[in-house]
């Protein structure tokens, strides 16, 4: 199989963000790449970037998954987020199920955790995960297909989210798409302990392969991918974000996925375009 090593490095690159000290040498590396500083988001850092406080009670079957062995405790272990579409079945990112250097990592402290707006308490439920089923059109050089599918040891009752229809036509620019999640807030490795959400313009496939044409930082495909963001940046999904759901309409359109930092100018959150794997994703889920 013939890979892009660029592309291997931009995304390595934007895991390892994950470390809050990771996340300065990656900001002084992009700033030797791109031959800038980064540019700061627009507005004070609040979010997921830019976003507002959240509730479990009000996203029941958003969830986040947790590694302590790998994380550590002080926020639960989170490290992504995660969808429950069924009792026992959790949709979230295939890259989530990776390590920074593209490696399986098969943790076996895996956990689903249901119902804890802050990751500092110890509300809501812990669920183990029995199996995990990665998208095998999962593409780890290109993010592609960027999927999976956890089966839970127990099931969550606290309903399931909606996915869009396979290939029904939700993605028309500017539409409105909220993402919610415990991610990185200023793109510095500011992890929220709490849930928090943001509002985001869908962004045209044309501007979203101008804003990702190639190279080392990423490539959008429009048959696998959806793009979301204002214009002048400061709202986005960031990392730890990961997983987690995109709303369309309070039903579930896109996966945070990767993008170019966070809340950048030009630089758009990059999601997995839901509606394309539909039928894939409910086949793994037994839906
Ligand atoms: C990440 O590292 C990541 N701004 C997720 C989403 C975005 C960037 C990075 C989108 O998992």
């Amino acid at each position: 199989m013939v890979r892009a090593p660029e592309r291997n490095e931009r995304s390595s690159f934007r895991r390892y963000i994950r470390g809050s000290t990771a996340a300065l040498a990656a900001i002084v590396v992009a700033a030797v790449l791109t031959g800038a500083a980064p540019s700061a988001p627009a507005g004070p850092p609040r979010g997921v970037v830019g976003g507002s406080p959240a509730d479990t009670a009000t996203y029941p079957w958003a969830v986040a998954l947790s590694s302590r062995a790998e994380y550590g405790s002080a926020r639960s272990g989170q490290f992504c987020g995660g969808t429950l579409i069924a009792p026992t079945k959790v949709l979230t990112a295939a890259h989530c199920m990776f390590d920074q250097n593209g490696k399986r990592d098969d943790r076996p402290d895996l956990k689903v955790i249901q119902g804890r707006t802050d990751l500092r308490t110890t509300t809501g439920r812990e669920v183990a995960v029995g199996s995990v089923y990665v998208n095998p059109g999962f593409d780890a050089t290109w993010i592609s297909g960027d999927w999976a599918v956890l089966t839970l040891d127990e099931p969550l009752s606290t309903g399931s989210a909606s996915l869009v229809g396979a290939d029904e036509d939700v993605y028309a620019a500017d539409t409105p798409s909220t993402v919610v999640g415990w991610g990185d807030t200023t793109g510095r490795g500011d992890y929220s302990p709490t849930l928090r959400q943001v509002t985001v313009p869908l962004v045209s496939d044309a501007a979203c392969s101008t804003a990702y044409p190639g190279g080392i930082y990423g490539t959008y495909d429009a048959a696998s991918m959806v793009c979301a963001g204002e214009k002048r940046g400061g709202k986005d999904a960031c990392s730890a974000d990961s997983g987690g759901p995109l709303l369309i309409g309070g039903r579930v359109a896109g996966i945070v996925s990767w993008g170019d930092g966070c809340a950048l100018a030009g630089k758009p959150g990059v999601y997995t375009r839901v509606a394309a794997f539909a039928r894939d994703i409910r086949d793994a889920a037994g839906l």
